[in-house]
């Protein structure tokens, strides 16, 4: 487990570089006693002194010396995010002084806190379960408002009580079957036996039910891949950058401009879509193009979704057609660019497309709202009142499913009880890993080193 629970930590909590304000935290046993020794307000009150959640007015000094001038807030134990006596101070926001105002604090006592160690008292004292202290990542790395709402039910719970209704369907069976263990001379009665498989189906569906929100939770986390090809020159980089709103590749009449990919996420319509601007697939000599073809090749075979652009004021050529035939088994969109120009392609009749022009912007809502609702048909129905779940829920989830098959299948083949147990047993112990109530170091570890300092 990171760092030690009894020290009191302080960390800056607003990000590195020059800015406003800056906001360091500080929470544990000593956080007040702390306070009370670098901070000095005109009134002359401690911060150990003031009522709980209050504000106050005053400086930061060491050995005699002004620091900064802030306010400092005060919350006591219990009603704080770590549940212990915390202290907020915002100072001025430049680097050197955030920097001084933490080694005041540091010089006082307080030990520098890990990334994530705030949040993960919050967690060790039962304020959050564990996939709520994931939902705080989730909400800070949030790009758009569909991810952020999500974030949002996580952290209050939804999740964690979909699951804990799993839990207890099992471990209602589990008390059962030991209860049989502890009289092993009664046979089990029939209707115990279905009440225990109906317990486990049920428990099942639920999984399964969880289970189908993975595809919304990688794109509500990852957003949607989306591969941009086609020939060079064909307006992708232009396309990428009115989609994104702004110039992020570079848009060049000279074929074979963009030689590596070019990755960003676009909030479309709430959905976040990492889009993916690639080399012009094309046989070349230059060695460097060629690696951009390469990586083109590859973010294609990885994306969720292809936009294949295709320029329309142009006849087709062969490897228009190629790459269409190539990928159009896959999830794709076909786009005629370049639509403000004579419409000079023909295109076969079964191709689907939609016309845009990356130059005027027309047919961008239209693309917009194909991809918007290629995300949320099908599989992914997400509403914001659903749960998705990350790809360490959905690991934790298929192995509790699996153990509740086997669980069933050990009751129903009259295998034994003994077994049944046990294979429940790892079926729940998989379940509680969701909210942590069965977790190592090592798996809290790598969640709450994904936090930034001071979270
Ligand atoms: N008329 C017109 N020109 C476009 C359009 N989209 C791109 N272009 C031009 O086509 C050329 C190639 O564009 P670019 O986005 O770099 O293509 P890429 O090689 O596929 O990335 C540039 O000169 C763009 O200004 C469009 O919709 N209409
Ligand atoms: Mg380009």
């Amino acid at each position: 487990m990171i760092g030690s629970q009894i020290d009191t930590i302080a960390a800056i909590a607003t990000p590195p570089g020059e800015g406003a304000l800056a906001v360091l935290r500080l929470s544990g046993k000593q956080a007040l006693c702390i306070a009370d020794s670098v901070f000095q307000s005109p009134s002359g009150r401690k911060p150990s002194e003031v009522p709980s959640h209050t504000v106050h007015y005053g400086h930061v000094v060491r050995e005699g010396k002004i620091i900064d001038e802030v306010l400092l807030t005060v919350f006591r134990s219990p009603r704080t995010f770590t549940t212990e006596d915390t202290v907020e101070i915002s100072g001025h926001g430049g680097p050197l002084v955030a920097r001084l105002v933490l080694e005041t604090l540091l010089a006082a006592g307080a030990r520098l806190a890990e990334p994530g160690e705030f949040t993960q008292r919050a967690f060790l004292h039962g304020r959050l379960d564990l996939a709520q202290a994931e939902a705080v990542v989730d909400l800070i790395h949030a790009r758009t408002e569909l991810a952020l709402e999500s974030a949002h039910g996580q952290l209050a719970g939804r999740l964690s009580e979909a699951v804990q209704s799993v839990r207890d369907q099992l471990l209602h069976v589990l008390a059962h079957i030991e209860a049989h263990l502890d009289f092993p001379d009664e046979d089990i009665a029939p209707h115990s036996e279905a009440e225990m498989v109906g317990r486990i189906s049920e428990a099942r569906q639920a999984l399964e039910e969880l289970l189908r929100t993975a595809p919304e939770g990688q794109v509500l986390r990852q957003g949607l891949r989306t591969a941009i090809l086609g020939r060079p020159n064909a307006g992708k980089s232009s396309l990428m950058n009115r989609l994104l709103g702004q110039d992020r590749t570079i848009v060049s009449p000279i074929p074979g401009t963009t030689r590596d990919t070019v990755e960003e996420t676009a909030n479309l319509g709430g959905v976040p879509v990492t889009l993916i601007d690639t080399a012009g697939l094309r046989a070349t000599d230059d060695p460097v193009e060629a690696e951009g073809v390469r990586r083109s090749e590859a973010a294609a075979r990885e994306a969720d979704l292809i936009l294949l652009v295709i320029d329309g004021s142009r006849a087709l050529e062969p490897s228009d057609l190629e790459q269409w035939e190539r990928h159009r088994q896959r999830p794709n969109l076909v786009l005629l660019n370049k639509c403000d120009l004579p419409v000079l392609a023909e295109v076969p009749t079964d191709m689907k497309f939609i016309r845009i022009s990356g130059m005027t912007g027309e047919g961008m809502e239209t693309l917009k709202e194909s991809i918007r609702e290629f995300v949320w048909s099908g599989e992914r129905r997400w509403t914001p009142s659903s749960v998705a779940i990350s790809a360490r829920h959905a690991d934790a989830l298929r192995r509790t499913l699996e153990g509740a098959d086997r669980t069933l299948d050990t009751l129903q083949g009259g295998i034994g009880l003994e077994l049944a147990a046990f294979e429940l047993r790892g079926a729940l112990g998989a379940v509680g890993e969701i909210v942590g109530e069965t977790t190592t170091d090592d798996l809290l570890d790598s969640i709450f080193s994904q936090f930034c300092l001071g979270k």
